[in-house]
């Protein structure tokens, strides 16, 4: 991809590529009854949104992944049979349920007692037995099923000209190959519009095909008109909690020509030029205490509509949805000759060879998989939307002490708002079971989760004492939500999370212990996640990360107070109670202490994967290179310590603390790591599994976060930019503070600057310790004069 001037705007040439594009796909498409010969209309012009591969899917993960944020599938791009799995967000096992221990309450004074004791590994003993949740597994994440798509003239070994491709802008995921001379396409994207999965075969002769829907579900499959099939069933029960989601899957198929007749419960196309089939997939799950809903109703009327439209308008509704969205954002680091291979040869070489298109394409699969993961149903869990198995690892939920946050990075600053909103309305949920927790399990008011949580909103302690007895889950969840407050500012918002927010701190006013040895305020019991400090336990009263948690809880309650004029005592208690934290403190290795004790070199595991005392430098500002320049000298030590081997999430954060370290070169160290190693669903990067989606959202957040920071009213340009991009262009950027920004740059330095405020007020911009003050105008575009920062 060519580079623009900096005198062009930049958003011209980028609008002309699009018209184009989507002229060509509505001239080249035809609607479901009009015939339509394969073409390359779906193709991307633009390569710094296109992913594509020269072979298909060997395994599940390296399918294509598409999603309309409530229902996904998962494309393998097969030739003679092609399996699409799929997914819908709320068939999760069991059905609405409390996991609290009824002794957990009279077993906690001496669980705290044993710890503040120093006998750790008797208080975790005693806390497995008579704390931790029952069950104490929560339920996990399911598949519907698959759509088997079975290509009967496709002659396995006479494969010429495979290609597939995502098109990230588009929401596209494209198939074609010619098979004894006869060349084939096929297109499946997700439609948020029409609340269906779509695909539409074709080939250049007519062609013929057998279609079943399959499921590892308790469930039946039956026809039920021509070209109509019904899986419904019931969800699986899982740790003594019994299934009671109902679930239905319906498929529409509807060849252009041809014949079509049906045996038992498999369809099957003769000689059609083209066949459309339809994939509509719902639960009975209302809320998580309502699972009354019909499913296969509410299948049966999305079909309905769908049906009644042409390919085109599906096609293009889609599109046009996707890309309302999508196109926020452009991100350009500079091409080289690596940007024409397929995407799985570039990621291999990642670490060797300069590819900074790479990284480009990385933040745009990352914005990409967000838009399909998290609008309108559930939050983004472990797999984001896409998981093919009904026991996947860690039950493919919610881990709430960092990946289900990390999920959310970049969801500001990529600009995409609007997918936060299942994660605030998880959290409103979330609330409601977590007060029962707090005052059955603590005797406090206020609410508290743990490190997990489910479809259920699960928030006692799971799993076991030394990962899941850690009472933050509430807390962090809700700093999240500020944040996203805070790049918008927008009362409205302020005021549906405070609550939230109030009832997360009031749990610690109840809740925090005095230590005896140091006599500050501290958690009792926690961890520092989920790392063992070589004291016989991850069990410890109040590690690093708590008490950096509770600061920003405090402070943005007590802020959120004054800014809502709630609340003065409650404010008073808050900012009186902070002050009784222990500050964070510096170990004899330089480092920053991860536990109240400097116990850092004792750790088993020093090179943990969770850098979770470093939370006060990201996401949290709390420590940074300007305002506690010690703190953060001991942040980059601690950071050293951990190493550079670690899983895709772990590298995904170690990259955004670099970035606020303005540390360029370790920054980018990562980025190309996380490139080559995490581990994919789209085959864009090397296989590792388990399969986790949060590096490629934590990977998103760092490398914007190299390219633009903000606080408060603080922006800072390329604060971590490497040597390897030295010319590039961003647009569309969030920042903090309700606006957004268009930057480029040559050589490493700025040359142009435009920023889109939504509200009145100053800025600073900062440059390589150089700063100039902006005043702007709600609405009115404002182009920055450089030269003072020169
Ligand atoms: C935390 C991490 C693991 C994994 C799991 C889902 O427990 O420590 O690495 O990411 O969550």
């Amino acid at each position: 991809m060519a580079l623009h001037t900096p005198s062009i705007d930049p958003m011209i040439t980028r609008r002309s590529l699009v018209q184009s594009a989507t002229a060509a796909a509505i001239v080249s498409t035809s609607g479901i009854a009009g015939g339509a010969e394969p073409s390359d209309a779906a193709s991307s012009t633009d390569p710094a949104t296109l992913m594509w591969h020269a072979k298909p899917a060997g395994q599940w993960q390296e399918g294509y992944p598409i999603g309309n944020g409530r229902i996904a599938a998962m494309i393998l791009g097969q030739v003679k049979r092609e399996r699409v799995q799929l997914n819908e967000g709320t068939l999760f096992s069991g059905g609405p349920y409390a996991n609290v221990n009824p002794d957990a309450r009279a077993a906690l004074p001496k669980v705290r007692d044993l710890i503040f004791a120093g006998r750790y590994a008797e208080a975790e003993a005693l806390a497995e037995q008579s704390v931790q949740a029952k069950p104490m597994r929560e339920m996990s994440y399911q598949s519907v099923g698959d759509l088997l798509l079975d290509f009967v003239d496709v002659n396995e070994t006479s494969i010429a000209e495979y290609r597939r491709e995502l098109d990230l802008d588009a929401a596209i995921a494209t198939t074609t190959f010619v098979s004894d001379g006869v060349r084939y396409r096929r297109e499946a994207f997700a439609s948020a519009v029409d609340d269906v999965i779509a695909i539409r075969l074709s080939a250049d002769r007519p062609f013929s095909l057998d279609c079943q829907l399959v499921s590892g579900q308790r469930s039946r499959a039956e026809a039920t008109g021509d070209g109509r099939l019904m899986l419904q069933g019931v969800n699986n029960s899982d740790f003594g909690i019994a299934g009671r989601l109902r679930f239905a899957a319906g498929i529409e198929v509807l060849p252009e020509g041809g014949t079509m007749t049906r045996d038992g419960t498999t369809i099957r196309v003769r000689d059609a030029r083209a066949i459309v089939v339809l994939v509509a997939t719902a639960t009975s799950f209302r809320s998580p205490v309502d699972v009354g809903g019909d499913p296969a109703a509410l299948v049966v009327r999305r079909l309905a509509t769908a049906r009644d439209k042409s390919w085109s308008a599906l096609r293009d509704a889609h599109c046009t949805d996707h890309r309302r969205l999508f196109r926020r954002l452009s991100i350009d680091l500079g091409t080289s000759d690596a940007a024409k291979r397929p995407t799985d040869q570039r990621a291999e070489h990642a670490v060797d060879r300069d590819d900074p298109a790479l990284a480009a394409l990385f933040v745009q699969f990352g914005r990409y998989l967000l838009i399909a993961s998290s609008r309108g149903g559930e939050p983004a869990n472990l797999q984001g939307k896409w998981n093919d198995s009904n026991r996947p690892p860690w039950g493919s939920k919610y881990t709430i002490n960092i990946n289900t946050e990390m999920n959310y990075w970049p969801a500001d600053s990529g600009n995409l708002a609007e997918c936060v909103e299942p994660l605030t309305r998880m959290v409103e949920e979330l609330a409601i079971s977590g007060a029962h927790t707090a005052q059955t399990m603590y005797g406090a008011r206020g609410w508290v989760a743990h490190h997990n949580t489910d479809l259920w909103r699960a928030s006692g302690p799971v799993d076991h004492a030394r990962t899941g007895l850690w009472p933050m889950g509430a807390a962090w969840l809700s700093c999240q939500l500020w944040d996203h407050w805070d790049f918008h500012r927008d009362t409205a918002y302020l005021r549906r999370i405070y609550p939230l927010l109030r009832g997360a701190a009031l749990f610690f006013l109840d809740a925090l212990m005095v230590d005896p040895a140091s006599g500050t305020l501290v958690t009792n019991p926690s961890l520092s996640p989920e790392n063992d400090h070589g004291h016989g336990s991850t069990l410890c009263a109040g590690p690093a990360l708590d008490r950096q948690l509770l600061r920003d809880l405090f402070d943005r309650t007590a802020d959120a107070a004054k800014m809502l004029r709630l609340d003065a005592p409650l404010r008073r208690q808050l900012i009186e109670t902070r002050r009784k934290l222990a500050p964070d403190r510096i170990g004899k290795a330089g480092q920053l202490q991860e536990w109240l004790l400097d116990w850092d070199g004792d750790a088993i595991e020093p090179t943990h994967r969770h850098t979770s005392h470093l939370y006060g430098l990201y996401p949290s500002q709390q420590i940074g290179l300007d305002d506690t320049p010690a703190l953060a000298a001991a942040a980059l030590r601690s950071l050293e310590l951990r190493g550079t081997e670690a899983t895709g999430w772990a590298l995904a954060w170690r990259i955004n603390l670099w970035a606020r370290l303005r540390d360029a070169p370790n920054a980018h160290g990562l980025v190309r790591r996380l490139l080559q190693s995490a581990p994919n669903p789209p085959g864009m990067l090397g296989l590792q599994p388990p399969f986790q989606i949060d590096c490629f959202f934590g990977g998103t957040a760092g490398v914007l976060e190299m390219l633009v920071q903000s606080r408060a009213d603080i922006v800072d340009l390329l604060p971590a930019l490497p040597a390897a991009w030295p010319t590039g262009r961003l647009t569309g950027v969030r920042v903090r503070g309700a606006c957004t920004l268009d930057l480029m740059w040559q050589d490493g330095r700025p040359t142009s600057l435009v920023l889109h405020p939504e509200r009145h007020g100053q800025r600073t911009i900062r440059l390589a310790g150089k700063a100039t003050n902006v005043r702007l105008s709600a609405g009115r575009r404002q182009v920055i004069d450089l030269t003072t920062l020169a």
